[in-house]
This record gives C-alpha cells, structure tokens and sequence, in this order.
C-alpha cells in the first residue's frame, strides 16, 4: 500500500506464502534471518526487513508525495502514532488472531486461545480509545497523516467486515 501511495513500480513483488512456511526456508531464511516478511533486498544487496525502516528508505528515495512527515515535530507526532497503533493495537489484533485461531496453527506454536482471547479485548479497548481520539482530530497524529491511512485501514477493513 505504501508503494501504491507512492506510485512506485520499479521494486519487484516476490510473494512468499506464509501459511505454507515458504518464509521459514533456507532461502527465505539467507534474505530475512528472523523469518518474517517483508524483506527489501538493495541493489548491492543488503537486505532490509521492518516495515517502517524499508518505508524510511523509499520516501528517502521517492519524497512525493510525502507520508512520513515534513517538519521534525510531524514526523515525530506520525511516528508516536504509528508506533502506539502497530505496538497497541496491530500486536494485539496479531497475538489474539495467532492464539485464538485454528487457522493460525501452522504461525504459532504453541497456541494459547486464554491468551488470545484476552488480548483480544485488550485490542477493543485501544480501538475505542483511538475512535475518541479520531473524535477529536481528523487523525491520532493531528492535522495531516496520511501514514495512518495505510496503517488503519486493515483493522477498520477488518471491523467493518466483522
Ligand atoms: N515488525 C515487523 C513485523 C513483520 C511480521 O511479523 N510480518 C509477518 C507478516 S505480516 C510475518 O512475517 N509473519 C511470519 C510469522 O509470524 O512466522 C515489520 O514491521 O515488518
């Protein structure tokens, strides 16, 4: 979404399938040691993995439009944000689907549903503080956000579905 945000063509998608472990292969394993996805390989090689700091990386190369932030103020308020939803709300989304869900077996060993579960209502208490808070401002950062936009949308695409 992030590249699409950015109109960026020229990084080549390689899928890896997650419920099959291909990200838990050697192969997968030489590019992104911790086994998690997604990996940015360089033109020289080095290997990026976590999100923001692949994201980092391509608004450094491809500035507009911008989404991480202009002044040093905007970028640390979208940074606290995105932090608190990736921290408060996406690892609990994460941890209750893992644990809860049969479906999710083959990612987590072992599962713990209790947990799971729990952490389940843990997450709708951090989604009701961000629903008073978006109340307030048009975005949790203030003004302008765009960022959020990527990052919101998969849990409120998930509560609509739900
Ligand atoms: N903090 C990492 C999280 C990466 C992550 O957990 N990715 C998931 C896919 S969205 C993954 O690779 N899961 C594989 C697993 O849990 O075994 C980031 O921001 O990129």
């Amino acid at each position: 979404m992030f590249m699409v945000e950015k109109e960026i063509d020229w990084v080549e998608q390689i899928p890896v399938d997650l419920t099959n472990n291909e990200h838990k292969s050697d192969a997968f394993r030489a590019i992104s040691p911790m086994a998690r996805a997604p990996a940015l390989e360089l033109e020289g090689g080095r290997v990026l993995t976590e999100t923001r700091a692949i994201w980092t990386y391509l608004e450094g190369l491809e500035p507009e439009p911008n989404l991480m932030g202009v002044t040093s103020e905007e970028r640390a308020f979208i940074e606290m944000a995105d932090r608190r939803i990736e921290w408060y709300l996406y690892q609990t989304i994460a941890n209750c689907v893992r644990h809860a869900h049969p479906g999710l077996a083959a990612l987590e060993q072992p599962q713990f549903p209790e947990f799971g579960q729990s952490q389940g209502q843990k997450m709708r208490e951090v989604a009701r503080w961000l629903d008073q808070e978006l109340g307030k401002q048009p975005f949790i950062s203030g003004e302008r956000s765009p960022l959020q936009i990527l990052r919101l949308s998969v849990p409120w695409n998930l509560r609509e579905g739900s």
